[in-house]
């Protein structure tokens, strides 16, 4: 997969090629990364990028004409029917899902805006999506295009080595993942959990598999419930098996279901 990076800070995006997974997708040719520098198509002797906004206030918007060159150029080079993100706080929540499908293409060209932000005449004209990190400032939409290239190239297949599989991943199902021990088997007088050090696979697979459903009922309940604010198609409702895991996590912890505020029963 080629993803071409329109951005004014091409050091910073292409750090993340240079080390990790992602470093070794590059050298293995799964990923092509590609940085065009709107700087680079200014033509003024300054070789201006941004200007004042239109109706005052703080701040510079990214100037139309200079980022339309940068893109045009990206998409002659891009495999045809690259897909054209626009990273910026306006944009829904990234998330699996979202992912998962991207990680699909060919290719993806992907707008890092900096300053207030960039032209809207570029987002009519040029923009397919548009994408948030979530609801916290940053200072550009570099980080967000940085995020966007793991979270694909570790989905593309041969990335991963036999370690860490893509499949068993939490949120592939929607659920938190459960807690990791490695030796030593006491650290500061806390022991490894107990079924842990059994040998018995089918007990662990269970433990793990309720920590899990409990650790997601505490602290992301939002991930277990099909309502109106999580629009994703693909999210199942608990089996009768993992109710029973959850109802024996809920009991181990001494937490009942009956004492939660009303929006957060119907799980
Ligand atoms: C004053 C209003 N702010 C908009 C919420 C100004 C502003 C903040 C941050 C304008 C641009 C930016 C730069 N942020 C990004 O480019 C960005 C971003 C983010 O700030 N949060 C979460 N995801 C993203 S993706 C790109």
């Amino acid at each position: 997969m080629r993803f071409d990076v329109i951005t004014l800070l091409p050091e910073l995006v292409e750090a993340v090629t240079k080390v990790g997974i992602t470093g070794r997708a590059k050298d293995r040719g799964l990923i092509d990364l590609h940085c065009w520098n709107p700087r680079d198509y200014s033509i003024d002797v300054h070789r201006t990028v941004d200007d004042r906004p239109y109706g005052g206030g703080p701040g510079m918007v990214m100037k139309a004409d200079v980022l339309l060159k940068t893109i045009r150029h990206a998409k002659q080079q891009a495999p045809q029917g690259a897909k054209v993100v626009y990273l910026s706080p306006q944009g829904k929540k990234l998330d699996q899902s979202t992912v998962r499908e991207m990680s699909q293409l060919e290719g993806l060209i992907l707008i890092c805006g900096r300053y207030e932000g960039i032209d809207e005449r570029v987002v009519q004209l040029e923009v397919d999506e548009e994408w948030s990190l979530g609801d916290y400032v940053l200072s550009g939409g570099e980080l967000g295009a940085m995020v966007m290239i793991d979270a694909i190239t570790r989905l593309q297949p041969e990335a991963l080595g036999h370690n860490e599989s893509a499949l068993q991943d939490s949120f592939t199902e929607n659920l938190l993942d459960c807690e990791h021990y490695t030796r030593p088997e006491v650290v500061e007088n806390l022991a490894v959990p107990a079924v842990l050090m059994s040998g018995n696979h089918k007990s662990i697979a269970r433990w793990r598999r309720k920590q899990s459903l409990g650790k997601t009922w505490q602290r992301r309940p939002d991930l277990l419930k099909e309502t109106a604010s999580r629009m994703t198609t693909d999210i199942k409702p608990l089996s009768d098996d993992d109710k029973k895991l959850l109802d024996e996590y809920l009991q181990e912890h001494c937490l009942q279901k009956q004492f939660l505020p009303e929006h957060e029963k119907d799980i």
